[in-house]
């Protein structure tokens, strides 16, 4: 292998294993995935779909991306005669994009909770490309509760009357209740979208209610919590399904990177098992131990609570930057990432939260127990006290809990 990558390659593995990884948007995958993802299928170009392609020698590829369409929906329990799959996307971003460019005229309204709530880029923040396009209708969350107020979304929705409505985003810890998504959606007749990137696995292993009872399309990134390759697939109800599928190929993306529906595939079927529906439990119930340790130690939790594998705390409150609790961090070997928390008054470049999730951590095989050692390592790290003795728990909750 080349040595220079085979020892960044080494680094990278040796990093991670020392690293305790709370970053709620990583996982850990399986040989099988990784396998996968090295499989003889990078070598292939396959524009178009099964059966339709501008390429020869695509017999093989045609059952391989049929099997994940097939695969990703028995997971989440759809009929093929109601629900298309595609899994072509090549991650969450152009998967979003696809959607809005198939569905939604430009400059049509697109509500969609604001980035700085919990939200995500591409559901029309301003400094994406669908910001540009579309018209970001924001809603947030209620200043006392910092839960989505389902009652203010539907005045917001009938004042500005959206084409349509995005549910999901990549920071609200909270259930998202879609039956009163779906009810707001049809009162102002607007299309109901759920990006279900981040508690996919959640639903998969049904720790978390699903969207599909009441979704027009639902996208997933395939890496989080469903613990896969980075990738994505969107969802389409039958009738949106040809405006999808053109604007995945050729509206926005080329060949398919069939590597990467390989491994999408091994991880559905993986996401199947009853092992990964108490991963999935245990992904929650390990977020809820860890924040509520940490609240006991006297950080303020978002909302109080999560219902999910992830929460925000705010560092603020004790007067640490999320910039500097995330720098502290690392510097003890526990990684994630600084985030906005609602109604915000700091920059995102250096705002007053952080984010925790529990996916990767409760794929190294730690519990409720370890995750209460990670929320004193947590705050140790932030206070920078005792600082040696938290370095000392990560170095042999890392040795415990080896890499797969
Ligand atoms: N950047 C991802 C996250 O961390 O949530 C979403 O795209």
């Amino acid at each position: 292998m080349d040595r220079e990558v085979k020892k960044l390659i080494e680094a990278e593995r040796g990093r991670q294993s020392k690293t305790i990884n709370l970053i709620a948007s990583e996982n850990y995958v399986s040989k099988n995935v990784s396998a996968a993802l090295g499989s003889v299928f990078v070598n292939k170009y396959a524009e178009g779909y099964p059966k339709a392609r501008y390429y020869a020698g695509n017999e093989i590829v045609d059952a391989l991306e049929e099997l994940a369409g097939k695969r990703a929906r028995k997971l989440f329990a759809l009929s093929s005669s109601r629900w298309d799959v595609n899994v072509q996307p090549y991650s969450g971003s152009p998967a979003n994009l696809a959607v809005l460019h198939a569905l939604l005229p430009e400059g049509s309204k697109v509500m969609a909770m604001a980035l700085g709530m919990g939200g995500h880029l591409t559901h029309g923040s301003k400094v994406s490309v669908t910001g540009r396009l579309w018209e970001q209708v924001p809603y947030g969350v209620d200043r006392l509760s910092e839960e989505i107020d389902y009652g203010e979304l539907l005045h917001i929705a009938l004042i500005e009357r959206p084409n349509m409505i995005i549910a999901g985003g990549s920071a609200y810890s909270r259930v998202v209740d879609f039956k009163k998504m779906r009810m707001i959606a049809d009162e102002v007749k607007a299309l109901l979208f759920v990006d279900m990137s981040h508690f996919a696995g959640l639903v998969a292993g049904k720790a978390y209610p699903s969207p599909f009872p009441y979704a027009d399309i639902v996208t997933t990134t395939t890496h989080k919590t469903l613990r896969g390759p980075r990738s994505a697939i969107i969802f389409s109800k039958k009738e949106y399904t040809p405006a999808v599928r053109k604007a995945v190929f050729p509206g926005l993306q080329g060949g398919p990177h069939m590597n990467q529906i390989a491994a999408v595939a091994v991880a559905l079927a993986e996401a199947a098992t009853p092992s990964f529906s108490r991963y999935a439990n245990q992904v929650i119930k390990n977020a809820q131990a860890l924040s509520e340790e940490l609240h006991r130690l006297g950080w303020r939790i978002v909302s109080g609570g999560t219902d999910s594998h992830l929460f925000l705390v705010d560092v603020m409150s004790r007067g640490f930057s999320g910039g500097v609790a995330g720098d502290r961090l690392e510097k003890i070997g526990v990684v994630l990432n600084k985030n906005m928390i609602p109604f915000d008054e700091r920059k995102p470049s250096d705002p007053s939260g952080i984010r925790i999730g529990t996916a990767a951590v409760t794929t190294r095989g730690m519990k409720e127990k370890e995750m209460k050692a990670i929320a004193r390592i947590v705050s140790q790290g932030i206070l920078k006290k005792d600082v040696a003795d938290a370095k000392k728990t990560v170095d042999a909750l890392c040795e415990k809990y080896p890499l797969r």
